[in-house]
């Protein structure tokens, strides 16, 4: 059966596998992150955070929304229910994230006993449960006394994130054996970039594609967190711990339109360079991309990159690449730029777009494909993938039928699999995500969860997709025909 070769196929020893255990099942899994679903942001000692900053002293989200509840899943009564459900639907796998102003409130030391004490006991409950944790370090709640000193544009963040770090392999090692160092540098700094727009008056939509005027601070940022983390790397190493340790990169297959200048064609490359070459060349080969560095030359940006910072990134060898992937990013050339450098992305028309852009799963077998090829096969976890589209998820007669969501999930998992049959060793799978969650500046109302949260009552629903999604976790052949409404 499908599946079963699926698993097989993942388990399957290469020359990197020594690194990752070879006799683990696919995980088949969800995801999440601390500050979209805890709540209880005063409780046990918890430092604030940027996030508590940006929404509740200054409302970026809108009037009245704030994570101080979220989804309740700090409170272990409701995450224990949370957990059955987890059960019911068959992951073996479920990733989130620690609140790093939990564990160091004011982001450096002293550790918060408590702190650790509540995740012990959430990742005890998981695993009792059957379920493998996959644990996040960081997922964008940079401790605000921290973000207020600078956060990864200062290159003091390297060694604030090892020390966490440290403390975090310290405390969990014995629980906990697969860890995502750090969440989507390139849309965290999008988002944050967008947030600080916002405070400063300016309008606008989010631009994951950094322009000209702040190129220079992205690229610090993004070195500085690809340092942390091979610094992260070296500490684990170093203790002797056993595991596996990544980030979670979101990827983004860059394309242009069918009549695309050869303008646009560069602004797309360059913006393939800074997102996703950035990373994966510093990761795999050592050194960064020429491209993107010859224009940092021809815009004299001060980027604060030294000799061998890439290849100590390279050195780290990280144990798989966790991927997120959600759709491509179509770009261009505006047509009234006048920097050297521009590059827009741009939704073209289509009715098939999700929140985060086209549904696009051939690209996302074409991106397996080319880190199969461009950069030898490492092993990858799909750490994210899902979708939420506007109004979806309605809540009629107590049943959601997300049928959108449900195709996504089957197209995209296929997609997978298929990229595997021809060779990419994809070990791991994780919809994107558990529950509806807090959407940082969207709020609430962007929804992407297999189980519908009213967020009122906090009451839990399955959705149609979390009933697919079950089928193909335990082998069922399913094909989107299962995505129809009233079966
Ligand atoms: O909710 C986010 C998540 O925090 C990071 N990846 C994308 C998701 C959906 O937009």
């Amino acid at each position: 059966m499908k599946t079963r070769s699926l698993v097989a196929l993942a388990a399957e020893p290469d020359a990197m596998a020594g690194l990752v255990q070879a006799s683990r099942p696919f995980r088949w899994g969800a995801a999440s992150a601390a500050y979209q679903v805890e709540g209880s942001t005063t409780a046990d000692n918890k430092g604030r955070s940027i996030w508590d900053v940006y929404l509740d002293d200054h409302s970026l989200a809108g009037p009245g929304v704030s994570g101080a509840v979220a989804i309740n899943f700090y409170d272990r009564d409701q995450y224990l229910e949370d957990i059955a459900l987890f059960k019911a639907l068959g992951l073996n796998s479920y990733r989130f994230s620690i609140s790093w102003p939990r564990i160091l409130p004011d982001g450096q030391g002293p550790v918060n006993p408590k702190a650790i004490a509540h995740y012990r006991r959430f990742i005890t409950d998981l695993k009792a449960a059957g379920i493998e944790p996959m644990l996040t370090l960081y997922h964008w709640d940079m401790p605000a006394q921290l973000a207020a000193a600078g956060g990864w544009s200062d290159p003091k963040s390297i060694d604030w994130f090892q020390r966490y770090a440290q403390v975090v392999f310290a405390n969990f090692s014995d629980l906990v054996d697969t860890y995502v160092l750090i969440n989507e540098p390139t849309v965290e700094r999008a988002t944050k970039q967008l947030a600080e727009d916002r405070l400063n008056g300016v309008s606008g939509d989010m631009q994951i594609i950094p322009d000209q005027a702040h190129l220079a601070d992205a690229l610090k940022t993004f070195n500085h967190i690809l340092l942390a983390s091979a610094a992260a790397k070296e500490s684990f190493s170093r203790q002797g711990y056993a595991g596996q340790i990544g980030l979670a990169l979101p990827l983004f297959p860059t394309l242009t339109s069918d009549d695309a200048s050869e303008a646009d064609k560069q602004a797309a490359l360059l913006a393939d360079g800074i997102l996703n070459r950035w990373f994966l060349d510093a990761m795999y080969h050592g050194a960064y991309p020429e491209d993107v560095l010859e224009l940092a030359r021809k815009l004299d940006l001060d980027t604060g990159i030294e000799e061998g910072d890439a290849a100590r990134i390279g050195a780290a060898r990280f144990d798989y690449l966790g991927i997120n992937y959600y759709a491509p990013l179509f770009v261009r050339r505006p047509a009234q730029a006048s920097t050297i450098y521009a590059a827009q992305m741009y939704v073209p028309d289509t009715s098939n777009a999700a929140f985060n852009g086209p549904v696009r799963p051939d690209q996302f077998k074409a991106l397996l494909e080319r880190i199969r090829l461009d950069y030898g096969n490492p092993p990858v976890v799909i750490t994210e993938n899902g979708a939420g589209f506007p109004d979806e998820d309605q809540l009629v007669d107590g049943k959601v039928e997300d049928l959108r969501r449900c195709d996504y999930l089957v197209t995209h998992i296929e997609a997978m699999k298929s990229a595997m049959a021809d060779g990419a060793d994809v070990r791991g799978y994780h919809v994107w995500s558990s529950h509806d969650n807090l959407e940082w500046l969207s709020g609430y109302g962007s929804r992407f969860g297999m189980i519908h949260v009213d967020f009122d009552t906090q009451k839990r629903t399955p959705k149609l997709s979390f009933q697919v999604y079950a089928r193909m976790i335990k082998g069922e052949t399913v094909d989107t025909s299962a995505c129809s409404t009233g079966r």
